[in-house]
């Protein structure tokens, strides 16, 4: 009985994991900068790798059983990575505390112009934070606050997408886009190179305690299988043809296809979009999960006479970037395939882009 109740509890704790996973995976070809889930430190520990102020507990944890708590206003606790610069991702889970003694926010920046007296870093921003009125806000890039959310006082999913090449950021709450593009004040062009968080309001270290999970740092790569003209081999496409062709984005451990935003993608180097302005969910290659079908006119995808490759680039509904490529094989308006052009890939192309290059210090 005492080993059913084990297994039982193992399998529900595997399956809670599970979900987590599933609805945050990190791309698996992504250059991950920093993936801290704390489950295996020991209460009260020290956080490795951080400045002062962030320890490990057991007490409130987004992954069992263990999370971590920052405990330090002025200066934030920073976590420092290899300057790195083109998009960078960060997730967090955070629990913040409750009340007017409490603000809890999410810095970046970069160690290029040193510290302040404080000990912040010069050269950084704080994105996102609870004030001390208990609502969530970001900052517009003028420095002025907009409002976000409410906060309930239970664990929230923040997520921020940051392009170094542009400046700005996308902000995700709860899987949920907050705002597209938003500027930052400071210039991290350079690369950004440490995540800090803070809690409390009035004092430096130590301060209130507000608790934090399962971070992330990774730069945007997911590979995307896609499969032109579905159920076809070679790819055959004739450029002048009226008529549509038919793009399967099929999903893979690395990529639900659902997840795809249909409106996002384009097809083609002249970035044809979707002709119903829809995805179509169905398993288009028989192995018993869901793809997505997309449809461009042939005409708008820009493809050419003698291209041998077609790429589709898109972004997830959460806001990763994806690109995957197939072959192609053009036929001239009379009929057959072009002789000698073979599908060297097979049906299934595939192809990734690594947007984060990381510079030495
Ligand atoms: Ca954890
Ligand atoms: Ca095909
Ligand atoms: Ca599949
Ligand atoms: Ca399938």
């Amino acid at each position: 009985m005492l080993k059913k109740n084990n297994n039982l509890l193992a399998f529900l704790v595997l399956s809670v994991f599970l979900s987590m996973f599933i609805i945050f995976v990190v791309p698996t070809e992504a250059i991950v900068l920093v993936d801290e889930n704390y489950n295996d430190l020991s209460n009260g520990q020290a956080l490795p790798g951080w400045t002062v102020g962030v320890f490990a507990q057991n007490q409130e944890f987004k992954s069992p059983s263990m999370g971590a708590k920052v405990t330090t206003n002025i200066p934030f606790a920073y976590r420092d990575f290899p300057l790195t610069q083109g998009i960078i991702i960060v997730e967090v889970w955070m629990k913040p505390k409750m009340g007017s003694d409490t603000n809890n926010g999410l810095r970046l920046g970069n160690y290029l112009t040193g510290k302040n007296d404080a000990g912040d870093y010069n050269n950084g921003r704080i994105l996102f934070w609870k004030n001390d009125q208990d609502k969530w806000w970001y900052d517009n890039g003028a420095g002025e606050p907009v409002f976000i959310a409410d906060y309930d006082g239970n664990w929230h999913h923040f997520k921020v997408v940051y392009d170094t090449s542009t400046n700005k950021h996308d902000l995700y709450m709860d899987g949920s886009l907050v705002k597209t593009d938003i500027p930052c004040p400071v210039d991290l062009s350079a690369g950004i190179s440490a995540v800090g968080l803070n809690s409390g309001r009035w004092g430096r270290y130590p301060d209130t305690t507000s608790y934090f999970d399962d971070l992330k740092v990774y730069t945007s790569e997911i590979t995307v299988v896609i499969d032109i003209k579905p159920g076809s081999d070679p790819n055959a496409i004739n450029p002048n043809s009226k008529g549509v062709t038919p793009v399967a984005i099929l999903t893979t451990p690395e990529l639900d296809a659902s997840t795809v935003d249909p409106l996002s993608v384009k097809f083609g180097p002249a970035g044809a979009t979707e002709v119903h302005k829809q995805g179509h969910i169905e398993d288009v290659d028989g192995d018993g999960d869901l793809d997505m079908v997309l449809h461009f006119k042939t005409q708008e995808t820009g493809i050419k006479v003698g291209d041998t490759e077609a790429c589709l680039t898109g972004k997830t509904v959460d806001g990763n970037d994806i690109k995957g490529c197939d072959a192609v094989v053009t036929v001239p308006s009379k009929g057959k395939p072009a002789p000698a052009k073979q599908n060297r890939l097979g049906p299934q192309g595939k192809l990734s882009t690594v947007w984060g290059k990381i510079k030495e210090r």
